[in-house]
């Protein structure tokens, strides 16, 4: 029985880095659908209630951002490995500028031509969350050729990467790198109107975008999010203390803090006690009588830890 339990909906491109991911390790997975909008009750509950999906759920230890879900799955199920041809740490340097500027631009081109015939929350919500407290889409709208000319370039990029002629971004098998350039051009295909004229001009991304589509998403079998609180309440979390010397703020367990992201995002802080720091994580211990005892895991690129006097 697959231990993987995924948060997330099926447009969400960002969940697709990690369906894909299952996919390229042929893994099977629990599918738990979450509210586009952020009415998710249980999922928040153990999340201390972090904003995004997806979320990676084992147990009572519960993964979030996609840095911290390829991570573990990663560790779980090393083969086939997201870090083919001896690659490890530069996919997640890669990682910053897809989910970075290249998302930037991406979403724009597919948010603000469609902005008009959206619900008007689901708008007002993502473009709090993607542009910032001053978001105009109708400014947005007049900007797009703009954000065509931002977004082309960083296109052709990954064209002539490709045009080397391997099949995937890091040779022969398909990596983190191509999940991180992947989830893209899915959300610009599913979303953008014009897309099959705007992709017209890279011939390599179209035909690996065609490779990387037929990797599927392994094996999902649906949950519930009741079922998986209560999984998270018949658990232990796995995930020991551990305390990092070098930790530039000397976090230490036992103290209380929030992890917040660093953008200007209007997202809370989630609140629990440090149990576990590394270079690269932090995990919160969170403890409410609604899902028990979790340990909630973070990145810490892009976070911004805060200790609780
Ligand atoms: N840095 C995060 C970004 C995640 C993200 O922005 N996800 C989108 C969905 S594709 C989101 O959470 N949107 C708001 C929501 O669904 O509530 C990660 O890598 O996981």
């Amino acid at each position: 029985m697959s231990e993987f339990i995924l948060h997330h909906y099926p447009p969400s491109p960002v969940s697709e880095k990690i369906r894909t991911g299952f996919g390229l390790k042929a893994l099977s997975w629990w599918s738990v659908e979450q509210n586009r909008l952020p009415d998710r009750p249980e999922l928040f509950a153990m999340t201390g209630g972090y904003r995004r999906i997806p979320v990676l759920q084992i147990g009572a230890d519960i993964y979030c951002d996609t840095q911290c879900i390829f991570r573990e799955i990663e560790a779980r199920s090393p083969d086939p490995s997201f870090f083919p041809n001896r690659s490890a740490g530069l996919p997640f340097a890669f990682s910053r500028w897809t989910d970075g500027e290249l998302f930037d631009a991406a979403f724009r081109v597919a948010f603000a031509p469609v902005a008009e015939n959206l619900p008007a929350a689901f708008v007002a919500d993502r473009a709090r969350l993607y542009i910032g407290p001053n978001a105009d889409l109708g400014k947005e709208f007049a900007d797009l050729p703009h954000t065509l000319a931002q977004l082309r370039p960083q296109l052709g990029w990954l064209e002539e990467r490709l045009q080397i002629g391997h099949p995937y971004l890091l040779g022969d098998t398909p990596g983190m790198p191509d999940l991180s350039a992947w989830f893209i051009i899915w959300f610009v295909n599913e979303r953008y109107a014009q897309a099959d004229e705007f992709f017209l001009e890279f011939p390599m991304l179209n035909a690996w975008a065609e490779r990387m589509a037929a990797i599927g998403h392994g094996t999902s079998m649906p949950m519930t999010p009741v079922e998986a609180l209560d999984t998270a309440r018949a658990a232990n979390p796995a995930t020991i203390e551990h305390h990092d010397p070098l930790d530039p703020q000397g976090l230490k367990p036992g103290m209380n803090a929030t992890v917040t992201p660093t953008t200007d995002s209007g997202e809370i802080a989630v609140a629990g006690k440090i149990r576990a720091t590394s270079r690269d994580t932090i995990a919160l211990t969170i403890e409410n009588p609604v899902c028990g005892q979790v340990a909630v895991h973070f990145p810490r690129v892009g976070y911004r830890v805060s200790v609780i006097e």
